[in-house]
């Protein structure tokens, strides 16, 4: 997976998306369980207002049950339809079929009344790259129809899968970009594989990641590993005990870094650390509400500024 978003790239991708959801009644966006905030296209809300919209808490097998139950409460409460999913396993698919159904039946009602009968609930899966859309709607549909493959956008010539009798599925998922402006967003998307590790090389990422999950989530690295450490370890001192754990040594005898950073990020991409959410609608609701409140102290010292600057200059 290799999509750079150039800005002539995005803007492409943005139109192509609007003509896109322009033909659906209901827009299914794909999150990560893991990181839904983090993993959630920052512009969906812009480009599909007025839409219907589903939101799949995908790789809830790999996340924390407690934890999604509060992020469907989140969505829940900000008006969207919420489902969790197991892509790999297939669990939660009628449940998405019934939401759609749900959600369109006083639409249909009143197409009925007019006369419009049969007509299909139309929809489309997006999501960031390697949220699992194309395993989402390969389980979906039955067959492995849905193409495999990334191509930002949507093609142009739209097929439609039929999956009950009222309700149709765009085959191709629309790619959506992730948020970029902050590094917390990109390094928790890098955790989970979403994006290229070449940004970081293994080891810093891995000193990132334990610095991340230390203080909420230590014990699955101590179970998982069998060591010891206090929460407030420095996070290169507990690498450097899985290294020593597992046996991972350079030619001279020093811990080999590279190989348990490695491990340890593969094994919780692949959920061998256990269910672990890495963020919480509280630390989301929290990291708004400090943005903002600095946004504020920033204006009013440049008030302050403008103001001495004014006084000075009578
Ligand atoms: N554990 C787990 N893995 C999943 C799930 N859905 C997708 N994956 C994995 O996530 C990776 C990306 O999936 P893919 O469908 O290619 O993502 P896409 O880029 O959005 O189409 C693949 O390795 C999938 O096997 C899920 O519900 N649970
Ligand atoms: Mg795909």
């Amino acid at each position: 997976m290799n999509i750079q978003w150039y800005p002539g790239h995005m803007t492409k991708t943005r139109r192509m998306m609007e003509e896109t959801i322009s033909l659906v009644d209901i827009v299914i966006e794909l999150v990560d369980a893991r990181i839904p905030y983090s993993s959630k296209n920052p512009d969906l809300d812009t480009l599909a207002k007025n839409k219907r919209r589903i939101i799949l808490l995908n790789k809830c097998d790999l996340a924390d049950e407690k934890a999604t139950a509060l992020w469907t409460e989140y969505f829940e409460a900000q008006g969207f339809c919420v489902i969790k999913m197991n892509s790999l396993k297939g669990t939660g698919m009628n449940e998405v079929t019934d939401a759609a159904r749900g959600l369109m039946k006083e639409k249909i009602e009143k197409l009925k009344a007019r006369g419009r009968i049969n007509v299909p609930i139309r929809s489309m899966i997006v999501g960031i790259p390697n949220v699992g859309k194309s395993t989402f709607i390969n389980k979906y549909v039955g067959k492995t129809m849905a193409k495999t493959g990334d191509k930002p956008g949507v093609t142009r010539g739209k097929q439609w899968i039929k999956i009950k009798k009222d309700f149709e599925l765009l085959d191709t998922p629309g790619i959506l970009w992730p948020k970029f402006e902050d590094q917390e967003v990109g390094l928790k998307l890098a955790f989970t594989g979403a994006i290229n590790d070449d940004i970081l090389d293994a080891e810093t990422l891995a000193i990132s990641f334990i610095d991340h999950i230390l203080l909420r989530n230590g014990d699955c690295i101590k179970k998982r590993y069998q060591i010891a450490f206090d929460t407030i370890e420095e996070p290169h001192v507990v690498l450097r005990q899985i290294a020593d754990a597992r046996g991972f040594k350079q030619k001279g005898g020093e811990p080999d870094l590279e190989r348990a950073s490695k491990i340890l990020l593969d094994e919780f991409r692949g959920g061998k650390l256990g269910r672990i959410t890495m963020e919480l609608p509280q630390d989301i609701e929290e990291m708004l509400g400090a943005k903002v409140e600095k946004e504020r102290l920033k204006a009013a010292e440049d008030r302050a500024r403008k103001q001495n600057f004014k006084k000075k200059n009578k």
